[in-house]
């Protein structure tokens, strides 16, 4: 593999940890676990992995000699920077339990398991990954592992590997099967531990025990600058607005936290959309507003700022892609016969009123995209969803209503964007390096200790690494019940963004100033070397949120 200077050079780079993991470590048992809602029904569906422990690791004196032991990985769901630190940690710590331990990748994702496609990961593997981005290494994949014959013909191969604890690494569905599995392997004795890490950009994996998922940081850095640039050339030429998505599935920390770092004109919060009920119609007069505002000003410039899953906060537009979510679940088969062009007609007969009308008075190419397949989990494609052209068209039109009104709205000419996967794959930040390899180690650490049904968890990661405290959380303790394929499922509760919380706050306190000044940051790219301040900084929302 040819390597650019940065590459070498990041090579070499060594991940801070917490100072607990350097050396011999012994889990201390904190509080028994509760779920966070419908404890009685996750209880029961979860009786050998339910209610366990939270996990704090220690140094210990005590110096312990155990076993080899072989350990596979999987790296679940879309790429985020870092998945290869965090195999990386993993590694040098299984190493650490024993040099003759060995760790196996799974390739391509769950779809590995099932498939028995895997590879051992020798050092010299593992040292080409070390900071680097993507998931290449194995690559990923978004099989669901949920039956039962799946887990049987995954134990086939582990038993075969000799395999004793397996780690998965994704977000919140990942997670979910993770401890699925854990629970399933454990009520049938097969003696394989399940370990899961904190995985996706959209940072919407996160708790009390989990402050963020790893690879939002170095995402939203990527975004931020690139909006940055977008924000000085619109300063420039000051004749474009820019409508720029960004990815995030359903919440909207990355526009949030993008927001915070650069001053955008308008950053819509679809949080805030459904709490106050709006429909698009007021969405679209609220960007239209502070354009006819700026180009009262002489600025017929700016940017605005839209979280991937705007349309299914829209109450109306919520409630249109539950019924669609149901419908398409239960009679997939036989919309796939129905010729493209009739599509929207049948699915306009089959819905019920408030829907239907709501679907017939979308745009051909928005309807559409609404019906395209849905992901493994059941969930709607929003990256599919083009709502910064939607946006862009529909605040046009409004303006040119005005105009004919009388109003002045200055000049309006768009530009469209949507930014998600120019992220994911980027060379981790110093944070998300060494977040990262601090979640594998502490991983190899919680096998070490006997545990399954845990996530690997690294905390106080706004210190300085050697305050940080690694341990491990019981996944059913993120759990509630949730519609998914029209089915009750125990899946982690996703975090949204808060509209109490801090990070949330302070964008509300600043958009009106942000929205007529331009007061654009420009972040410029990600520094990997050179003083702490520019280089190792975590993002505004885990600041925000811990108060700093
Ligand atoms: P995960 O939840 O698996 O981490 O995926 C994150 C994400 O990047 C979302 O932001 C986006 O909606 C989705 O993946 C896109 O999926 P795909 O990579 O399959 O196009």
């Amino acid at each position: 593999m040819t390597k650019s200077a940065l590459q070498i050079a990041r090579a070499a780079y060594q991940p801070k940890v917490p100072v607990a993991l350097k050396g011999q470590v012994e889990a201390v048992d904190g509080e028994y676990t509760q779920s966070v809602a419908d404890q009685e029904e996750i209880k029961k569906l979860f009786p050998n992995t339910y209610g366990m422990p939270i996990i704090t690791f220690e140094k210990s004196k005590e110096a312990v000699t155990l076993p080899a032991i072989n350990v596979g990985v999987i790296l679940s769901g879309g790429q985020a920077p870092g998945g290869h630190n965090v195999i990386a940690g993993l590694f040098d710590g299984v190493k650490a339990i024993n040099k003759d331990s060995r760790l196996y990748g799974f390739i391509l994702g769950p779809g590995g398991l099932v498939d028995h496609n895997y590879m051992e990961l020798t050092a010299d593997i593992i040292d080409e990954y070390r900071n680097t981005g993507g998931f290449d290494m194995i690559g990923s994949g978004r099989t669901k592992l949920e039956e039962t014959a799946q887990f049987d013909k995954g134990l086939e191969i582990l038993k075969e590997l000799g395999i004793k604890a397996l780690v998965i690494i994704g977000g919140d569905d990942s997670n979910t099967n993770a401890c699925v599995l854990a629970e399933y392997y454990q009520s049938i004795n097969a003696g394989v531990q399940v370990i899961g890490c904190p995985k996706t950009i959209d940072g919407d994996l996160k708790n009390e025990q989990i402050e963020t998922s790893f690879g939002f940081d170095t995402a939203c850095k990527v975004y931020s600058e690139v909006i940055g640039n977008i924000q000085r050339d619109c300063n420039s030429a000051r004749k474009y607005w820019h409508f720029i998505k960004l990815m995030g599935r359903s919440a909207s920390h990355i526009a949030l936290e993008c927001a915070l770092q650069t001053h955008p004109n308008v950053c819509i919060i679809s949080e805030e959309v459904e709490a106050k009920n709006l429909t698009l119609d007021d969405v679209v007069n609220q960007i239209a507003a502070v354009v006819a505002k700026r180009a009262a000003d002489g600025n017929d410039f700016g940017t605005v700022l839209i979280p991937e899953g705007l349309v299914e906060f829209i109450p109306a537009m919520k409630k249109l892609i539950a019924e669609l979510n149901d419908f398409l679940a239960k009679n997939e088969a036989e919309f796939k016969l129905i010729k493209r062009s009739e599509q929207r007609n049948y699915v306009i007969s089959k819905l019920t009123k408030d829907n239907s009308e709501l679907y017939a008075s979308l745009p051909e190419g928005v309807a559409r995209q609404l019906t395209l397949d849905r992901d493994p989990h059941g969930n709607v494609q929003v990256s599919l969803i083009e709502t910064e052209k939607l946006l862009a068209e529909m605040v046009g039109n409004r303006l040119a209503e005005w105009k004919k009104e009388g109003q002045y709205v200055g000049k309006f000419a768009s530009q469209v964007h949507f930014f998600g996967y120019e992220g994911r794959c980027a060379a981790p930040s110093n944070y998300d390096a060494d977040y990262c390899y601090s979640l594998g180690y502490t991983a190899s650490c919680l096998i070490a200790s006997g545990k399954t049904g845990y996530m690997s968890s690294v905390r106080n990661t706004t210190a300085s690494a050697d305050k940080w405290v690694a341990g491990g959380i019981p996944v059913t303790m993120m759990m509630n019940m949730e519609k998914r394929h029209g089915e009750m499922k125990p899946v982690i509760q996703k975090a949204l963004v808060k509209l109490d919380g801090a990070p949330f706050k302070k964008y509300a306190s600043q958009r009106e100033k942000w929205a007529v000044n331009t007061d654009y940051v420009y972040p410029g790219p990600i520094q990997y070397f050179g003083p702490t301040e520019v280089c190792d900084q975590p993002t505004k929302t885990l600041l925000l949120e811990q108060g700093k």
